[in-house]
């Protein structure tokens, strides 16, 4: 995101009516809430958007709204509602609007007050009590066949091609429906049909002409967890630890018999004195996109600047996909017999997860630091950390692999300011500067 002090000297420079902030990941968010407050210091009364795939209505209300009095605030949950939402900001009907908005964020804010109040956390060693606890023996645990960690350059897209997952690439286009029925919709089909044979356009385009390039990087380490955290060890010398996952533990009330889980639950606690092990990866298709775009946006041709974008989003993807089979098979080896489908894939019909920071079960964006430095992803496949912990190429995908059979996907839900404290200090944090990365977590 742009910050804060060019956004606004522009505003003022430029006399702009509105300004929009569009956030994908989490610590976006807080980004926003720096922004509203200081258009508010700047003395700014021109309405502020908000959109993008982490945020909402409530966000808005809760964490931005209040910051910046002069002006208005509003969610706008579709970009293309935008110019409604202008002309009823600017237009005739502005003083209407804007006190109907101010009265129904007020009405959400004391809503998720009364909600707050009513749900009801555990503290944090009451949780870590009611932690999951798996069998970890040979049934279990498979010793990798490679230990250490890979970078493949230029690797083949024709094949990562074959384990794209479509639906999505519709859902960039607000087309909405699974793949490929999406194709015969009785009311999107049309368009989503001329869509998909320009997306194969443009696809063998990016093969044949080598128009991206895919790299990826991972490694798979022994580990074992100690209490919520993961110690990595160099494969060479287990006494050495390279890298420590600091996970975080559902504080949410479980029924009778649920655990309040965390990562760390899949890995073989270090006092079993048994040796368990962990993936990590980094993988990108966004190589080489840039002067293609820039290209694209010359001509003002924003639909195939959009649709290579989302290409290069689905491949990054894809490979993810097609990397954590090869991990499965091949380099940790413990599914070797698997053979899945590409849908059977995409339903996750396979031993072991991937999650990804900022993902559910993980949303703590911090763990990519250590995560590029356990793997030197930077200097090994120049894939890098911006400033707000966004992976730059855009189209990448970074994350661990746990192989644990009973290792599964879940959210973790709302947390105290006792765990965000709890795992500052672990991290050697302070917890003041820190607690941006957790507030949208924080109940
Ligand atoms: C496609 C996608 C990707 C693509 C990249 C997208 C991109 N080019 O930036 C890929 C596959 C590369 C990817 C990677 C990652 N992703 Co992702 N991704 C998505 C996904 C599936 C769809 C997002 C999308 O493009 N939607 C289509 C567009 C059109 O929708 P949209 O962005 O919401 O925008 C609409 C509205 O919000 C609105 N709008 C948006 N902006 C604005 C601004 C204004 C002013 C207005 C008025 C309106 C408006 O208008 C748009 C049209 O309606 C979402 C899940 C989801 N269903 O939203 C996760 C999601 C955004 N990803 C997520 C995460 C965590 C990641 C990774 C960090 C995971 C990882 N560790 O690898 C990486 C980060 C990549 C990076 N570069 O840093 C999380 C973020 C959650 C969080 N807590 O931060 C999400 C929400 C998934 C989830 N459920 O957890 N991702």
């Amino acid at each position: 995101m742009v910050p804060a002090d060019k956004i606004i000297k522009a505003a003022i420079e430029e006399n702009v009516d509105v300004i929009g902030l569009s956030g994908l990941i989490t610590p976006s968010l807080d980004e926003m809430v720096h922004v509203a407050k200081e258009m508010e210091r700047a003395g700014l009364n021109i309405p502020l958007l908000i959109g993008g795939a982490t945020t909402s209505k409530v966000h808005t209300a809760v964490k931005i709204e209040e910051h910046y009095k002069k002006g208005q605030t509003v969610h706008v949950l579709d970009a293309s509602r935008s110019v409604t939402v202008v002309e009823s900001l600017l237009g005739q009907r502005k003083d209407n609007f804007v006190r109907e908005l101010k009265a129904d964020y007020e009405k959400i804010r004391s809503h998720h007050a009364k909600h707050r109040a009513a749900k009801e956390l555990l503290d944090l060693n009451t949780a870590r009590k009611n932690k999951l606890t798996l069998a970890f023996n040979d049934s279990t645990i498979t010793a990798p066949q490679f230990l250490g960690t890979k970078t493949l350059k230029q690797i083949d897209l024709s094949e990562i091609a074959n384990f794209i997952d479509w639906t999505p690439f519709f859902q960039t286009w607000e087309l909405h429906g699974k793949f490929p029925a999406i194709l015969e919709d009785e009311i999107v089909g049309v368009e989503a049909s001329k869509l998909y044979k320009d997306a194969q356009e443009m696809l063998q385009m990016i093969i044949s002409e080598k128009w991206l390039e895919a790299r990826a990087c991972f490694g798979l380490f022994p580990a074992n967890s100690v209490g919520d955290d993961i110690e990595i060890y160099n494969p060479q010398n287990h006494a050495e630890v390279l890298g420590v996952q600091r996970t975080l533990r559902q504080q949410t009330k479980k029924a009778e018999g649920q655990p309040n889980l965390a990562l760390a639950d899949f890995i073989a606690p270090k006092s079993s004195g048994v040796t368990d092990y962990i993936g990590a990866f980094v993988v990108s298709a966004g190589f080489g996109i840039d002067t293609l775009i820039e290209a694209y946006e010359a001509q003002h041709d924003d639909y195939n600047s959009i649709l290579l974008k989302a290409l290069a989003d689905r491949l990054a993807e894809a490979l993810a996909e097609y990397l954590h089979m090869e991990i499965r098979c091949k380099y940790w080896g413990y599914a070797q017999t698997e053979v899945l489908s590409n849908e059977e894939l995409i339903a996750e019909n396979y031993r072991g997860i991937r999650p990804a920071p900022g993902y559910p079960a993980c949303p703590d964006h911090q763990e990519k630091i250590g995560l590029f430095n356990l793997l030197n992803a930077t200097q090994n496949i120049e894939v890098s950390l911006t400033e707000n912990l966004a992976m730059f190429p855009t189209a990448a995908v970074s994350g661990w692999y746990f192989a644990h059979p009973d290792a599964k996907y879940f959210g973790l839900g709302k947390i105290t300011e006792e765990q965000v404290i709890d795992i500052c200090n672990r991290k050697n944090l302070d917890p003041k500067e820190n607690q941006r990365w957790y507030s949208s977590m924080l109940h």
